[in-house]
């Protein structure tokens, strides 16, 4: 089926998914911090990371979610950060977050301890850093990242404020052209009801088994790279659980959409392996057994690949 034009899928944000009340003002930070980074010199990256929530009640009691923990979005702005970008960290709320993600296994009351006999509300609490051999090394780096301000984090819960934010992304990073990166890392939901179609109340289980109609959610993809930000360098991400339609439909997401490249992984292998697609090229990215061993994660190799491209493409575009 064609893709719908650019003005239509515009005309349906506006009309099917409601717009947070401060998408606004988030828009105006955003911009603000992509143009201060970049008169830094700094190249500025939007992660988006982490599953959507999409209703089935006006009243929100059920919703559709998805198996996204945010791990690949959280990590890979560390290195993004590592690499001297400056990142826009537009995650779902309460998904894994740049390094507190270390600790996301961790009951925080377990590794805190009293310095003295004294339990009373003045005394002093610390980490027992035999729990958390890594906590000064991260915290150190965390610091740095929030003194320099090179971190700005935006939530999202719904559907319909992933894509809205996501909007005012692209516009606010429009203005710095090619130095803007987009590394759409989230797993956004393909299928919504809309607002006009939603009950109010909770679906009642006395009326029998749920038949549910939803709607294709719009390929925000395409007015994002046509309209919103055209000059700036687009990853997408592709996951499957069928190996063998993968790289296919990678192929097929840059022809549609003909964005710079696209990450292509497996649910079960995807912490392990990925190919990067793009135009000319396909690059395997693998961690080995000795890789695992040694705490590499393949967002490093991720990054180190996509932030190498985005180099020769602002050369390219400044040249
Ligand atoms: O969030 P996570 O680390 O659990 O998983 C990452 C991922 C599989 C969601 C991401 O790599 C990805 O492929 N996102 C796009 C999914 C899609 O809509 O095809």
């Amino acid at each position: 089926m064609a893709e719908p034009r650019v003005s239509s899928i515009d005309g349906k944000l506006a009309e099917e998914f409601a717009c947070p009340c401060h998408v606004e003002e988030v828009k105006e930070k955003m911009a603000a911090f992509a143009k201060s980074h970049a008169s830094a010199g700094r190249r500025v990256v939007l992660i988006t990371s982490g599953g959507t929530k999409v209703p089935l009640e006006s009243r929100t009691v059920r919703f559709l979610d998805n198996f996204s923990s945010g791990r690949r979005g959280a990590s890979s702005a560390e290195y993004f950060l590592d690499s001297g970008y400056a990142v826009i960290f537009l995650h779902r709320h309460r998904s894994l977050y740049p390094y507190t993600r270390m600790f996301s296994s961790v009951n925080m009351l377990d590794v805190l301890q009293f310095t003295g006999e004294d339990t009373s509300s003045g005394c002093q609490v610390v980490v027992n850093q035999q729990l958390l051999p890594n906590i000064a090394k991260v915290l150190k780096r965390y610091r740095e990242v929030k003194d320099g301000q090179l971190l700005l984090p935006i939530e999202f819960s719904t559907l319909s404020e992933y894509l809205h934010l996501l909007k005012a992304a692209a516009q606010a990073l429009s203005t710095i052209g090619s130095k803007a990166m987009f590394y759409l890392a989230a797993a956004v939901s393909d299928f919504y009801i809309p607002a006009s179609e939603m009950p109010e109340h909770k679906i009642q289980s006395s009326n029998g088994p749920l038949q549910l109609s939803m709607k294709m959610v719009p390929k925000i993809l395409s007015p994002l790279v046509k309209d919103w930000a055209p000059q700036a360098f687009v990853i997408s991400f592709k996951l499957e659980t069928d190996a063998s339609i993968l790289l296919d439909k990678a192929r097929r997401a840059l022809d549609t959409y003909r964005h710079q490249a696209v990450v292509a992984n497996v649910l079960d292998s995807r912490r392990g392996h990925v190919v990067v697609v793009t135009c000319e090229s396909q690059a395997e990215l693998t961690l080995t057994e000795e890789d695992v061993k040694n705490n590499v994660e393949i967002e490093e190799r991720i990054v180190s690949n996509l932030t190498s491209a985005h180099s020769q493409f602002v050369t390219q575009h400044l040249g």
